[in-house]
């Protein structure tokens, strides 16, 4: 069999793992670049290991990092992939603002090191290149809905060095003649989602909450609205970018907006449960708080600039590759909500027995 190769950065994140196994799916054999860590960072991918003494492996791990040049290179040396999905990034809009050199580093240089390794090696003509961009380059939205041709105005330090990597991205393109391109993906959750972002800190809460594990979720902004689609579709539309005749940029997304209020109170619905919102003018006079769980507003977690609505219209990538979401939003909250009570379901027993369990939540 003459299988394709890939290289995919962020193999060890949410995107990571499910263009992996899609990839997988295809034939396709997998390389991957996780970073080195205290403890291990391979839960979303443990699935798809195998004991590389096996015969016919289609899946690697390399350790490596998007600050490290020669890393990088020498990777890519050595793998002579065909198809590179540049996923890795410090992802976190709010944790950007803590760590904006950093991010920098990983989110507008990383791109630029893995776009000149592929220069340096001569695979120009060879290998195809993914770039992870951002709905989050709208902003400040100057037109509503969002596509290709809609202006940017980022608003973080993590949007401002997506920007640098979506232009630079277009120019490797234009000066080299590499098959380079964007997808500006809007958001996109699963049951893997990292933790700390607003969709998956909801479902884990109300998951623990129906199960007596915790009595309050603090969030920040309740207003923004987000076009939010599931994963496992966007990820194909990452390798259907990469399969056309000639690179170009796509905007994915839904084309439907729900406030994180509304993500709320899905997930409540979906786990039969009732909210009491409280906080920053939002609390219920006389409502009986008793069997309910209290949502707070903490303006700890506002953010500096804040982006307040982003919808997306995908009409380019549905004509020219073909591609529309297949899940919906209930969907997406439900599969995400189920998976998080089976999860407080094995905290809950743990407890009971008397064993220590990760309550940390942020
Ligand atoms: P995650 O945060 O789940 O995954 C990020 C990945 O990048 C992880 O594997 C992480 O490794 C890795 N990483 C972080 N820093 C480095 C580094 N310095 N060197 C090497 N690897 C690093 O993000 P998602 O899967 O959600 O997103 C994938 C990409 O798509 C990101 O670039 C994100 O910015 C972008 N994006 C995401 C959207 C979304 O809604 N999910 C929407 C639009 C764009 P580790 O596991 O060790 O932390
Ligand atoms: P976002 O996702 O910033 O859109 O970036 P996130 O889920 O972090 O925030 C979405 C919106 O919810 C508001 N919010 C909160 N957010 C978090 N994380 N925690 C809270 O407690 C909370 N309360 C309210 C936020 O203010 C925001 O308006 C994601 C990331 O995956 C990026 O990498 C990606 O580029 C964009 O989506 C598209």
């Amino acid at each position: 069999m003459n299988s394709k190769v890939a290289l995919i950065t962020g193999i060890t994140g949410q995107d990571g793992s499910y263009l992996a196994e899609f990839l997988l799916e295809k034939g396709y054999i997998v390389h991957g670049i996780k970073r080195r860590a205290s403890s291990f960072n391979t839960a979303r991918v443990d699935h798809l290991y195998h004991d590389p003494h096996e015969v016919n492996v289609r899946f690697f791990l390399h350790h490596g990092d998007l600050t490290d040049s020669s890393n990088l290179v020498r990777l890519i040396q050595k793998i002579q992939p065909d198809e590179i999905y540049n996923l890795a990034a410090m992802s976190h809009v709010a944790v950007s603002f803590e760590s904006p050199e950093y991010t920098a580093d990983v989110d507008a240089i990383g791109p630029l090191r893995m776009l000149e390794a592929i220069r340096i090696l001569g695979l120009e003509k060879k290998t195809k290149f993914y770039q992870a961009s951002t709905s989050e380059l709208y902003g400040l939205v100057q037109e509503t809905p969002q596509k290709e041709t809609t202006p940017f105005y980022p608003r973080s330090p993590y949007a401002v060095a997506k920007l640098y990597a979506y232009w630079i991205t277009v120019n490797y393109r234009e000066a080299y003649g590499m098959y380079a391109c964007n997808g500006i993906l809007f958001n996109h959750e699963s049951p893997v989602r990292g933790e700390n972002f607003v969709t998956r800190k909801i479902t884990r809460a109300l998951a623990r909450f129906k199960l007596g594990l915790q009595d309050r979720l603090y969030l920040g902004n309740l207003d923004a609205k987000r076009d939010w689609g599931h994963a496992k579709d966007y990820v194909e539309m990452q390798w259907l970018m990469l399969q056309q005749e000639q690179p170009e940029d796509f905007v994915i997304a839904t084309g439907v907006q729900y406030s994180v209020r509304d993500f709320v109170n899905e997930a409540a619905q979906e786990l039969g449960i009732r909210i009491r919102w409280e906080g920053n003018g939002v609390d219920e006079k006389g409502f009986d708080a008793k069997g309910n769980c209290i949502v707070s507003v903490d303006p700890r977690y506002f953010r500096p600039t804040e982006v307040e609505t982003l919808l997306g219209d995908a009409t380019k990538a549905k004509q020219k590759l073909g591609w529309e979401p297949k899940i919906t939003f209930q969907e997406l909250v439900q599969e995400m909500v189920r998976e998080d009570l089976k999860s407080a379901e094995r905290d809950q027993l743990v407890k009971r027995h008397g064993y220590y369990t990760n309550d940390y939540h942020e």
